[in-house]
């Protein structure tokens, strides 16, 4: 294994073990929602793993399988090593220690505030001061992938980028713009304030700049998905890229349209003006796009892979694809939920539905949807595919990882249409008891909330079914040779020089200016209103 490969493989054990204890929380919860009757089901406890599923799942799992597939997409495009390899395992062992210490808050019960963590819920310190840990150790990998890949280019000034790592790089763009928000908020006003060095915090301005940070993180998830949708996915189907061209376009539509939205998670808040409520609504619109031309262009290039397999019919390609590979399945299955929860992310950003849809179960629906399935389920069906050729074992336990995305398919499938209908009928999120005692409105829901239990099931087992095969892989997988990847080529040959999709600098400063465009008005005039601070509420 190459020195990269350890460090990629080190990432991503961290992220299998971050999944299966965050998996497990999550069987908790859906039985408690559904009001089982358990004997340790109480309010603190449903809590306390709500927070660690959360943060483990959304904060843990993501950023680390992530920094494993860039470190593994930089040395296998360029064909060469990431620098700094010692900088970068600092930057991995920082990560853990702040994952560890935001661990350690939670389950000591100490730090009850949701991944959200919105004041004026308040954690002990140490969850804050771990989660700017985690934060820290993933800009020292940021930085170690763009060295690399700027050291590439000084010696090959006239090529494009590889189109894996031109996402990938999209993604660590996104990464240092977003982080500055919630660097501003756990720094300069949480982990001061957790402290007692300040009395009150200012819950609104905590929120603007968490989901300044917020909403871009969930194309910080969704862009390496996209680059095995795009560069793996055709490639093991059997087919070709449709375009080479869209998939550049895409990728530099999320830098420059990912941050200027984060308003449409604020849209109920006072104190948010509605001018600029609008604008945010509409870049929502704009943000759209990238994915409608995704849709487009993958489903095209799966329909080039089935004619290669011989389809000849209109829709006949469709059932000549490798249904039974575990990444092609996790992938398919991926986008059919993303298109569901895709929908449903237009209807969360226009204004009038989303003064129905907040705050109620609906959101639980949509982001298992998204970040839920399309992020995570592909991320297991990347596993599927990299681990064996990071570690040069065999896939184990194969039967396992072949049916575990149908599991995965089907318990998300019920958990999540259940959660959009109880949404919609009225069901808040994030409560520990949606019996209400036995009110009328709750007995309405209750054969959902039964039927989202059902899918919670579901998904325990493949969640379960996932790790199994990881373990048997890493631990106990034949030998075989070391393999090379081979990504996805375009369908029509592309000119091989730098184009204006290469040139990450401009656009930068173009999301830059539209950051500011956004926020820098709002933010300073919010600043300069009379402000009234809060005090620090522990429920648990
Ligand atoms: Fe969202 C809330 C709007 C996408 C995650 N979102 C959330 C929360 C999370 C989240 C975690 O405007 C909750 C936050 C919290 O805790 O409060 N979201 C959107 C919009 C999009 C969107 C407009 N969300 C995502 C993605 C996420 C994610 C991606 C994670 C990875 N979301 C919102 C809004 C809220 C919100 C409001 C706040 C709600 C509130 O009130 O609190 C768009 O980016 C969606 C674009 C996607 C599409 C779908 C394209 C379809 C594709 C597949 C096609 C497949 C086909 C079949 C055709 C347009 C690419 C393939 C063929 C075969 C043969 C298989
Ligand atoms: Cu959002």
């Amino acid at each position: 294994m190459t020195r990269t490969g350890r460090l990629a493989l080190a990432n991503l054990w961290v992220a299998i073990g971050a999944f299966g204890v965050a998996a497990a929380m999550a069987f908790m919860q859906a039985l408690s929602r559904a009001a089982l009757d358990l004997p340790w089901r109480s309010a603190r406890m449903y809590y306390i793993s709500v927070t660690a599923h959360g943060t483990l799942m959304a904060l843990v799992f993501t950023t680390f399988f992530i920094m494993a597939l860039g470190y593994v997409i930089t040395e296998r495009t360029l064909g060469r090593p990431v620098v700094h390899l010692p900088l970068a395992w600092t930057g991995y062992w920082i990560a853990l220690v702040g994952t560890l210490a935001v661990v350690a808050a939670i389950l000591s019960g100490k730090a009850t505030v949701l991944y959200t963590f919105y004041p004026p819920l308040m954690a002990h310190p140490a969850f804050y001061i771990g989660a700017a840990l985690l934060i820290v150790g993933s800009w020292i990998w940021g930085f170690v992938v763009l060295r690399t890949y700027y050291q590439w280019r000084r010696e090959h000034p006239a090529e494009a980028t590889p189109l894996a790592l031109h996402g990938m790089l999209a993604a660590v763009i996104i990464w240092f713009i977003c982080t500055v928000g919630v660097a501003w908020e756990v720094v300069g006003l949480l982990i001061p304030w957790s402290l007692g060095l300040t009395k009150t915090v200012d819950p609104e301005f905590a929120r603007m700049l968490f989901w300044y940070f917020g909403h871009p993180l969930v194309y910080f998830w969704l862009l390496p998905a996209y680059v095995v949708w795009y560069t793996v996915l055709p490639r093991v189907a059997g087919g070709k890229l449709f375009s080479d061209r869209l998939a550049r376009l895409v990728f530099v539509l999320f830098i420059l349209l990912s941050t200027p939205v984060g308003f449409h998670h604020q849209f109920m808040d006072p104190g948010v003006p509605a001018t600029w409520k609008l604008l945010h609504t509409i870049l929502t619109f704009a943000i759209l796009f990238p994915s409608f031309v995704t849709a487009f262009t993958v489903t095209a290039s799966l329909e080039v892979a089935g004619r290669l397999r011989g389809a000849t019919g209109l829709l006949d390609w469709i059932g000549k694809l490798p249904w039974g590979d575990p990444l092609c399945a996790s992938v398919l299955l991926s986008m059919l939920l993303f298109a569901v929860g895709g929908v449903g992310g237009a209807i969360n950003a226009a204004y009038g539905m989303n003064a129905v849809v907040h705050n109620t179960a609906w959101i639980q629906g949509h982001f298992h949807l998204t970040v839920g399935t399309a992020v995570a389920l592909t991320f297991m069906g990347t596993a599927y595919w990299l681990l064996p050729k990071l570690t040069g074992r065999e896939l184990e336990l194969a039967l396992l990882a072949k049916v575990q995305p149908y599991l995965w398919f089907v318990g998300m499938l019920l958990f999540s249409i259940s959660n959009h209908i109880t949404g919609l009928m009225g069901m808040p999120r994030r409560i520990y008891d949606a019996s209400y005692g036995d009110s009328a409105i709750a007995g309405s829901w209750r054969a959902l909330t039964d039927l989202s239990a059902v899918g919670g099931l579901f998904l325990f087992a493949s969640a379960g079914f996932f790790v199994l095969v990881m373990l048997g892989t890493g631990l106990a997988g034949k030998r075989r040779a070391a393999e090379r990847i081979e990504w996805a080529e375009p369908l029509e040959p592309v000119p091989a020089g730098i184009t204006v999709f290469d040139r990450y600098g401009m656009w930068t400063a173009v999301a830059v200016f539209l950051v500011l465009v956004a926020y820098a008005y709002p933010m300073w005039a919010h600043l300069h209103m009379q402000r009234f601070g809060s005090p620090g509420f522990t429920p648990f």
